[in-house]
């Protein structure tokens, strides 16, 4: 990290203003050629706006006003000197700047190589880091709430004790090693730290579903035969006219996605085409993802006519979606020619009558979904596991199992201090400690540039 990098921090296009940063040893070197103001920036003190123009150095133009904030290090984002200007934001100004730049010595950042200087510089753990991608995609405000959770260590402040007890296991095992007559080993003791230690893990990968659901939503397909009204139930539901909707039935052939927002989590509504048997290949394509769609949901909404009896079709969706979280809507009660109540329903789960033509009854719908959702912890509250540590923590929880059964069939224990030292390593790539310079350069490239 001997060299200096230079990006855009802010989205390329017009704005009120850009801010472009610099990082590394030559930065304030750098920025001082292009930097015209009463201040020597060696001497400025850090984390303190400046004013001044940018100043092309080979002609002396001036080419904008701007603030600019040096960082020293190692009290900045990065841990290095640091940089950045925040000129008026026109793209082509933007451009000329980094330019400038890079004639003077900077090279180009790559995505996230501000916060993987920070993470190699100590300033943050991988797992920190990683909130930091999480917080910028985030996608509602519940997805904010537990990527900001991970950002002030909760994850890391499980994990670094785990860690610990791992560590002080290992060395004891390794006196018990090399000083057999000396120490003492019990295999019940070391078998009931193992054990807890499962324990804690355990517990740490409920949060990994609630985790997934801020940040991802809740999946949430809408099914039913043909013509039922799901696409007019989305509609209705988004407030927008998102989905064709007309009486022919089998008009919906691909699933539409769209997202809303119950109590800051989002719930991911997918209109399907209508489940039944047909010719048509478009639309048996349509139905296999309809299926699809099912086997993934957290929460189903089952749309059945009132107009119509109960179909063969009706029950075979009702049996694909038996084991699922699942609301009947029970759609078309403007209709006169009624032939289905909700006492026909009622066996099959929760049913609300609603009219996606007159609006009735879907506010009663929306507190529904809202109860379903009860039961799901305030954000603030779950340990916040991504898929990365949801599947090192498992990998971590199977060698400590290992360990145990070495332990119960009295294996050697220089064969559990091994799978000790495994478990110990698995844990340290969630914080960084012992995680491979590729799955490091894997996690940043997943950064935008300028972070
Ligand atoms: N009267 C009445 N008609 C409705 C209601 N909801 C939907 N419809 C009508 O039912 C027909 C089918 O509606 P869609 O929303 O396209 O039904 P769908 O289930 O998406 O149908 P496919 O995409 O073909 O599977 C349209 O003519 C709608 O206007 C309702 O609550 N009342
Ligand atoms: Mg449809």
């Amino acid at each position: 990290m001997d060299d200096t990098i230079v990006a855009l921090s802010t989205p390329y296009g017009e704005s009120g203003i850009g801010v472009i940063r610099l990082s590394g040893p030559a930065s304030i070197e750098i920025a001082q050629k292009v930097f015209k103001s009463k201040k020597n920036l060696r001497d400025v003190p850090s984390h303190k706006a400046i004013f001044g123009y940018i100043v092309n150095p080979k002609t002396e133009e001036l080419l904008d006003e701007c603030l600019l904030l040096v960082m020293r290090g190692p009290h900045s984002y990065t841990g290095e000197d640091t940089v950045e200007f925040y000129v008026h934001g026109s793209p082509v100004l933007e451009e000329l700047i980094i330019k400038l730049l890079m004639e003077l010595g900077a090279r180009l950042a790559l995505p996230g190589e501000f916060t993987k200087r920070a993470f190699l510089n100590g300033k943050l753990d991988l797992s920190r880091a990683e909130a930091i991608i999480d917080i910028i995609q985030a996608k509602s405000e519940a997805g904010l709430k537990s990527a900001f959770t991970q950002l002030q260590g909760r994850l890391s402040s499980e994990i670094k004790p785990l860690m610990e007890n791992l560590k002080d296991l290992i060395a004891e095992l390794e006196a018990g090693i090399d000083f057999p007559e000396e120490v003492e080993l019990s295999y019940e003791s070391i078998g009931e730290r193992i054990s807890s230690i499962i324990e804690r893990l355990n517990n740490l990968l409920g949060g990994a579903y609630f985790t997934r659901l801020y940040r991802k939503g809740i999946y949430c397909p809408i099914v039913g035969r043909p013509n039922v009204g799901k696409s007019s139930l989305l509609n209705i539901l988004l407030g927008e006219e998102r989905a064709i909707v007309t009486p022919i039935p089998g008009t919906t052939r691909d699933t539409i996605t769209e997202s809303i927002s119950i109590d800051g989590i989002p719930l991911i509504l997918i209109d399907t085409a209508g489940i039944r048997e047909t010719q048509d290949l478009v639309e048996s394509i349509g139905v296999n993802r309809t299926i699809s769609s099912i086997e993934n949901a957290d929460i189903v909404i089952w749309v059945v006519d009132v107009s119509e009896p109960l179909r063969e079709e009706d029950l075979e969706i009702e049996k694909i979606t038996r084991d699922k979280k699942r609301i009947i809507a029970l759609n078309k009660i403007d209709l006169a020619n009624r032939l289905l109540y909700v006492k026909d329903l009622e066996m099959y789960g929760p049913v609300v009558e609603v009219s996606c033509v007159t609006g009735e009854g879907i506010d009663r719908l929306r507190l529904k979904l809202k109860e379903l959702l009860v039961g799901i912890p305030s954000p603030e509250l779950v340990v916040p596991i991504n898929v990365r540590h949801e599947a090192l923590i498992k990998r971590c929880i199977n060698r400590l199992l290992t360990a145990l059964e070495g332990i119960n069939a009295k294996l050697p224990i220089d064969i559990i201090a091994g799978e000790v030292w495994e478990s110990y390593n698995i844990l340290g790539e969630i914080t960084g400690e012992t995680t491979s310079i590729d799955i490091v350069e894997e996690i940043f490239s997943r950064f935008c540039v300028g972070k």
